[in-house]
C-alpha cells in the first residue's frame, strides 16, 4: 500500500527511527542549513524542524521544516517502499521485456502485465486534501518557512518544488524539480536549465506566438514517491505522474487547479498556481548549488503566483545542496540504480555503473562492459553522451566488467594501470549542464571518456597483457588453517 501522503511517509520514518524532531528555535536564515550540513556529513537522520523562526523578518513560522527525507539509502528505500533499489530495476526490466505476444497462450501471459501498467495511469479525482484552504487574495509566500541557504545566496530559494507545466506544443505534461527564488510574497524566479522539460515548453510558448503567457503549478511536498519522480531525467514524453504510478503500484490522484488548467497531487501539502511571462524575465541567483560552489546570476523568468491551495497544516518540505555528499547524493544514487536497466536495455554490454559522490553526477561516470569488438568503449562512450541527463558527464572511465565500479580504489588502481593517455582519451564536444563553470562557455563545452579497459591487438595493441596478481588457491587454504596459530590477528 503506498503512502497516501508526505505525513504517513514521515510517520514511517520516526518508527523507523529516521526521523529527529527538533523542538528549539531554528533560524531558516543560514542556521538550519549549517545544522542539516553537519547530519548530512556525519550520515544522520531526517529532520523536522518544529520551530523554524527568521530573526531578520522577526517571524515565527506555524509550519514546520522537513529536511533530509530522502538523505540516506535506507530512506530512499523507505521512500520507495522497497527491501532494496534493485527490486525497482528488476520490475523495469520485467516491464521492458515485454514482447509483442505471437499466439494466443503469449497474449494470455501478457494480461497481467498489460494491467499492471494500466494501472498505474494517473486518476483525477475531485478534490482533496490539498483543497482544504483556498488562498486567493492576501497570499503571501512570508508564511512559508523558505530557506536562506549560504551566506552569498541571492536571497531565499524554495529548494524542493515539483513543477508541473503542459507543452504549449503537444499539451503534454511536465514535472521537474526547479528551484525557485523568492522575489517578492507573490513572485519568485523559476530556475528551469536550458535543457529541462520546463524550459522547452516555455520555448515553445513563444514559437507558438499564440500567448505570451503559460500556466505553471507547483507542488510543495507530496507522497515521497510522486516528489522523486519530478527529479528522474525520464524521456520527454513519459509523463512523471505516470513514473510516479508505476514506482508506488498505485495511481497517483490528482486534483484540477483553481485559477489555472493544470492538475496537481491531491495530497499535496501546498500548491502554489499562477504563470510565467516570456516578457518577464529576471536576474537569479547566486545560489550555492549541487557543485559545492554557488551558481552565477543568471535569466530565468518569473513565476507569478495567482492562488495558494493547502492542507490546513501544511507541513513545508525543503532540501539543501552544497559540497558532497548531501541529501541530493542519496536521490542521484537511487537514479543511478533505477536507471541501470534502461540503459542495458539500449546497451546490453554495460555490466555496472557508478556515479561517485564527488562526481556531482555530471561530472564522472564509472561504466564497467563486457568488451566485445574494437572500440566498444568509444561507442559506449558515444552513447551515453546520447542518453537524456547522462548526456552531460564531462568524463566518463570504461572498464572491463571484472572491475568493480563501486570501489573507487579499485577503478583508480586498474585505470591507471590500464591507460596509455594520448591514445585512450577521447575528447568531444557538445552540451554541458548549466551549472558548469569551467566550460568556456555556458552550456557548451568538452567532456572526456578514458578507455581504461584491456587493450586488444585488433585495437593495435600487439604487446602481451600481464596477468593481475591473485594467490593460489591451494596456497591460500593451507595459510587458512595456521594462519591463527601465526598470532598475527
Ligand atoms: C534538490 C534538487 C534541486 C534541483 N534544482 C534544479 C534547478 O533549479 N533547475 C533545474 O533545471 N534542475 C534542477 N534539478 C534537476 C532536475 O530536477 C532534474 O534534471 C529533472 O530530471 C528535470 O526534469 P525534466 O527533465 O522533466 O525537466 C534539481 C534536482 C534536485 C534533486
Ligand atoms: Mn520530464
Amino acid at each position: 500500500m503506498a503512502y497516501p501522503s508526505l505525513r504517513d511517509f514521515i510517520a514511517r520514518l520516526e518508527r523507523e527511527g529516521e526521523l529527529k524532531k527538533i523542538g528549539v528555535e531554528v533560524d531558516v536564515d543560514l542556521e538550519m542549513t549549517e545544522i542539516t550540513d553537519r547530519v548530512s556529513k556525519a550520515g544522520g537522520p531526517a529532520l523536522l524542524f518544529q520551530k523554524p523562526r527568521s530573526a531578520k523578518d522577526d517571524v515565527s513560522y506555524s509550519m514546520p521544516v522537513l529536511i533530509n527525507a530522502f538523505g540516506s539509502k535506507k530512506r530512499i528505500e523507505l521512500a520507495l517502499e522497497v527491501a532494496s533499489l534493485e527490486d525497482i530495476a528488476r520490475r523495469i526490466e520485467a516491464l521492458l521485456e515485454m514482447k509483442p505476444p505471437e499466439g494466443l497462450f503469449d497474449k494470455l501471459k501478457m494480461l497481467p502485465k498489460l494491467a499492471e501498467v494500466g494501472s498505474f495511469f494517473p486518476k483525477t479525482v475531485k478534490t482533496g486534501p490539498v483543497k482544504e484552504v483556498v488562498e486567493r487574495e492576501n497570499i503571501s509566500l512570508g508564511r512559508i518557512p523558505i530557506m536562506k541557504c549560504w551566506p552569498q545566496d541571492g536571497g531565499r530559494f524554495i529548494t524542493f518544488p515539483l513543477v508541473i507545466t503542459r507543452s504549449p506544443k503537444t499539451g503534454r505534461r511536465n514535472v521537474g524539480c526547479y528551484r525557485m527564488q523568492v522575489f517578492d510574497d507573490r513572485t519568485t524566479g523559476m530556475h528551469w536549465q536550458i535543457h529541462k522539460g520546463g524550459a522547452e515548453h516555455f520555448r515553445w510558448l513563444d514559437r507558438g506566438g499564440k500567448t505570451r503567457r503559460m500556466d505553471v503549478a507547483v507542488a510543495l511536498g507530496s507522497d515521497p514517491a510522486t516528489m522523486l519522480a519530478g527529479i528522474l531525467p525520464l524521456p520527454e514524453d513519459l509523463d512523471e505522474f505516470l513514473f510516479a504510478g508505476f514506482l508506488r503500484q498505485q495511481p497517483v490522484e490528482l486534483v484540477k487547479c483553481e485559477t489555472i488548467d493544470l492538475e496537481i497531487p491531491a495530497n499535496a501539502e501546498i500548491v502554489l498556481e499562477g504563470y510565467v511571462d516570456l516578457d518577464d524575465i529576471r536576474t537569479e541567483g547566486p545560489f550555492g548549488d549541487h557543485t559545492g560552489y554557488y551558481s552565477l546570476e543568471d535569466k530565468f523568468p518569473a513565476f507569478h503566483i495567482t492562488c495558494v491551495t493547502r492542507r490546513r497544516d501544511p507541513i513545508y518540505v525543503s532540501t539543501i545542496v552544497g559540497a558532497p555528499p548531501m541529501e541530493d547524493y542519496w536521490i542521484g544514487h537511487a537514479i543511478e540504480r533505477i536507471f541501470l536497466p534502461l540503459m542495458r536495455k539500449q546497451m546490453p554490454e554495460v555490466t555496472d555503473m557508478h556515479m561517485p559522490a564527488e562526481g556531482i553526477f555530471h561530472n564522472l561516470m564509472i561504466i564497467a562492459i563486457r568488451k566485445s569488438y574494437p572500440g566498444h568503449a568509444r561507442k559506449v562512450m558515444n552513447a551515453i553522451w546520447g542518453l537524456p541527463g547522462a548526456m552531460f558527464t564531462k568524463c566518463i572511465v570504461v572498464v572491463d566488467h571484472d572491475v568493480n565500479v563501486h570501489d573507487v580504489g579499485e577503478v583508480a588502481w586498474k585505470a591507471l594501470n590500464h591507460i596509455d593517455p594520448e591514445r585512450d582519451i577521447q575528447f568531444t564536444l557538445g552540451p554541458v549542464d548549466q551549472l558548469e563553470h569551467a566550460s568556456r562557455l555556458p552550456n557548451f563545452g568538452s567532456k572526456m571518456g578514458i578507455d581504461a579497459t584491456r587493450k586488444w591487438p585488433s585495437e593495435g595493441f600487439i604487446r602481451p597483457w600481464p596477468d593481475e596478481i591473485v594467490m593460489d588457491e591451494a596456497t591460500r587454504k593451507k595459510v587458512d588453517t595456521i594462519w591463527k596459530s601465526l598470532g598475527l590477528t
